[in-house]
């Protein structure tokens, strides 16, 4: 029984009108040298393909899932792998990320939980030896059930934060059994809904302990990881500890936990931080902590994580400017993080949202390797600062000059000349290739 009315979906190029295929996302071409779907390397997200029913705060679920008999029974959780595998198959998608209470139920107590787990896993590693596909990351939902509304790893109650670390040891051994290339962490409710109720500084040290004893027992099981931290600043909590890569990253380093993490940075998340999403990727890989991207983006006129498809070649083109600009992923992927609209309720509205965000992110891989070999931007950016590549400047940079020297400096050569960063040349200049 197949589900997703389609084929496999394939590349037929720009001048096809079949809106059922690619139009830029050819897996095998190569760019710079890779090809594409190894540049590009997308995953697809299980709590959205298989687990989102369409619900928003105002109204139930529209999705049609009709292999779904909506119970918490192991079997219903064992039918949905096959269907997600024909999807991902028809997709041509190599990866995919889980929670681990989307792929099994939550059951009365964590043991059957976990039985149930371990039937979903067994039947996942099938499915990957026999199609090749591999999990880019397990995580484990700690914000879904009643028991983490004050936190997980955060949360005041001592049996909570203990309930949660049974959880997230368990997620990391069936990351770790399906050869997981991560683990991540999103704080959905580590965070507070106000400060008159919240210790902030226990939470966050107790915070810090949870993450530690997870790296202990990567360690201990032989997971190598990395570890994601996955930063959004509010939604569900008012605050969120992780709210953007910046404040991520600081704490990472205040707590001696570097060495073990990196950042998954998502593009919606950094628009509900007042950020770009090519500020984000920029702090994180700057730090050298770019291990993996959600792929989504938000609306400018709605004010919630909407987890929409990317359809903007802008941004894909910056996103891909800062991943080729880093030497690509090692571990990390794209994942669309990502659902369709709750008025597009068929299994076939999955594959049209899935073609789009492939198809605009091999455009933004295209255009952003065309700019990077036409070097007038990188070059414009060297030059802007190269008063720092000699004199006085290098001397800066090296660590060497002094307020007096620098004082010295301006006595003698007067009032600099106001140079232009030339925005609008260089905006011109990114649309000669979009
Ligand atoms: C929610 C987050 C979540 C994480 C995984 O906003 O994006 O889906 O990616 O827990
Ligand atoms: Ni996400
Ligand atoms: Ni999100």
């Amino acid at each position: 029984m197949e589900y997703f009315d389609t084929p496999k979906i394939t590349y037929e190029g720009p001048t096809s009108k079949n809106p059922l295929a690619f139009k830029h996302y050819n897996a095998d071409e190569t760019v710079d040298g890779k090809p594409m779907k190894e540049h590009l390397r997308f995953a697809a997200p299980y709590w959205h393909v298989m687990r989102n029913v369409l619900s928003d705060p105002f109204g139930a679920g529209t999705a049609r899932m009709p292999w779904d008999d909506g119970s918490d029974s192991v079997e219903n959780a064992l039918k949905r792998v096959d269907v997600f595998f024909e999807f991902l198959g028809k997709m041509g998608i190599e990866y995919y990320c889980w929670h681990d209470r989307d792929i099994g139920p939550e059951l009365n107590n964590l043991a059957a939980s976990n039985e149930a787990l371990d039937a979903v896993v067994e039947k996942l590693a099938a499915k990957q030896a026999e199609t090749g596909v591999k999990l880019l990351w397990g995580t484990a939902c700690l914000f879904a059930h009643p028991r983490y509304a004050h936190g997980a790893a955060t949360s005041p109650d001592a049996n909570v934060y203990a309930y949660a670390a049974a959880q997230v040891k368990k997620a990391i051994e069936c990351t770790h059994k399906l050869g997981g290339l991560g683990y991540t962490f999103w704080g959905g409710r580590e965070g507070y809904g106000t400060l008159l109720n919240t210790n902030m500084k226990r939470e966050l040290d107790h915070l810090a302990r949870f993450l530690h004893m997870a790296v202990d027992h990567a360690k201990q099981i032989g997971f190598t990881g990395p570890f994601y931290i996955e930063p959004k600043p509010r939604e569900p909590s008012t605050h969120q500890y992780d709210s953007d890569a910046a404040a991520c990253l600081n704490f990472l380093r205040e707590y001696g936990l570097m060495d073990h993490f990196k950042l998954n940075i998502e593009t919606n998340h950094a628009t509900l931080a007042a950020h770009t999403m090519e500020h984000e990727l920029t702090v994180a890989a700057n730090a050298g902590m770019l291990g993996s991207i959600d792929a989504n983006r938000g609306d400018t006129l709605v004010g919630w994580d909407t987890d929409q498809f990317p359809t903007d070649i802008y941004n894909t083109t910056q996103v891909m400017l800062i991943v080729l600009g880093m030497g690509g992923f090692t571990t990390g992927g794209l994942n669309f993080d990502a659902k369709r609209r709750r008025e597009s309720p068929d299994p076939i509205d999955l594959v049209h949202a899935h073609i789009g965000g492939m198809d605009t992110f091999a455009r933004g891989l295209k255009i952003a390797s065309a700019i990077r070999k036409d070097g007038r931007l990188a070059e414009f950016i060297d030059k802007r600062y190269s008063s720092f590549d000699s004199g006085i400047g290098a001397k800066v940079e090296a660590g060497t000059a002094t307020f007096a020297e620098l004082e010295q400096h301006t006595l003698a050569n007067g009032e600099p000349e106001l140079a232009s960063g030339r925005q609008e040349m260089l905006e011109n200049l990114i649309n000669e290739f979009i």
